[in-house]
């Protein structure tokens, strides 16, 4: 049996695709800060499908402690998925909140790497995958996406170069750039506005965490020898605005 690590598996995305992994035949190790949620989410799937793992990714102790304890059947990895993640604030730069900025360099950024850094011999060893959850963020900048965006093209590009530096283990790295995906996360974002989240969403038919979970599993059974490098998917709903001028 094939064995995924799924950060940030508490809810949203993250959740959806261990469960679509495990649907599918994997086990899973799932992690995120909320134990009572991966408690759950074990009683429902399985302790044999799926071990819950409760750290916070920034937390570099408790991290390597979780890491390096997980029990025999969960320990090689065919599969990471990078998925832990959050924006907070939509403020302009000059007006954001710089410790908002460093917790999601911390998480989106130093956090993904460091745990990609330990699982690399393991994934080498199983000629396994990275799947790194960016965003449209990565590529198309927004008023207030600042700090945002630019953690999650460093996703991009972070994916881009472990497929150079990986090139002839067998390891495959794809970078999935997610648009609007109706989950926690503008909850999260905008620290808990209820009206905020259905001002986004209604009416918008946005993408599920279903939708990127199918995908995330897609591309982990692709056939061996196919790498996908970057994926880019939005809702039909969402598409692209225009330059602005400011006049003098
Ligand atoms: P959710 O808020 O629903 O899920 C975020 C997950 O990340 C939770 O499980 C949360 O777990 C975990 N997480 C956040 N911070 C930490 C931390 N410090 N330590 C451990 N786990 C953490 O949002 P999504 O499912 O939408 O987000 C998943 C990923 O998808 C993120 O990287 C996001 O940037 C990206 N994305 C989302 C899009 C969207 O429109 N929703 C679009 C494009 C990309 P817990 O709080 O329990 O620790
Ligand atoms: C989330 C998508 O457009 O809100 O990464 O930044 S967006």
């Amino acid at each position: 049996m094939k064995t995924a690590l799924v950060t940030g598996a508490t809810s949203g995305i993250g959740e959806a695709t261990v469960r679509a992994l495990v649907a599918s035949g994997w086990r899973c190790v799932a992690t995120g800060r909320r134990k009572e949620r991966l408690d759950a989410l074990v009683a429902d799937l399985g302790a044999d499908k799926v071990h819950a793992a409760s750290f916070d990714v920034r937390d570099e102790a408790a991290r390597d402690a979780a890491l390096d304890g997980l029990p025999e059947t969960f320990s090689s990895f065919d599969l990471l998925v990078n998925n832990a993640g959050l924006a907070l604030g939509t403020a302009p730069a000059q007006e954001a909140a710089l410790d908002q900025w460093k917790t999601m360099i911390e998480t989106n950024v130093t956090a993904l790497a460091s745990i990609t850094h330990k699982l690399l011999p393991a994934l080498i060893e199983c000629k396994g995958a990275i799947i790194n959850i960016s965003s449209v963020a990565a590529n198309y900048p927004y008023p207030g996406g600042n700090a945002y965006g630019g953690t999650k093209a460093f996703v991009r590009q972070f994916s881009l170069g472990l497929r150079a530096d990986l090139h002839g283990t067998g390891v495959r790295v794809c970078s999935i750039e997610p648009g609007m995906v109706e989950t926690e996360f503008t909850l999260v974002r905008t620290g808990g506005n209820e009206e905020a989240h259905e001002t986004l969403y209604g009416g918008a038919d946005p993408m599920t965490a279903g939708d990127i979970a199918e995908t995330v599993r897609w591309v982990a059974e692709l056939p061996p020898h196919l790498n996908i490098n970057t994926l880019e998917l939005m809702p039909v709903s969402q598409s692209f605005g225009g330059f602005r001028i400011a006049r003098a």
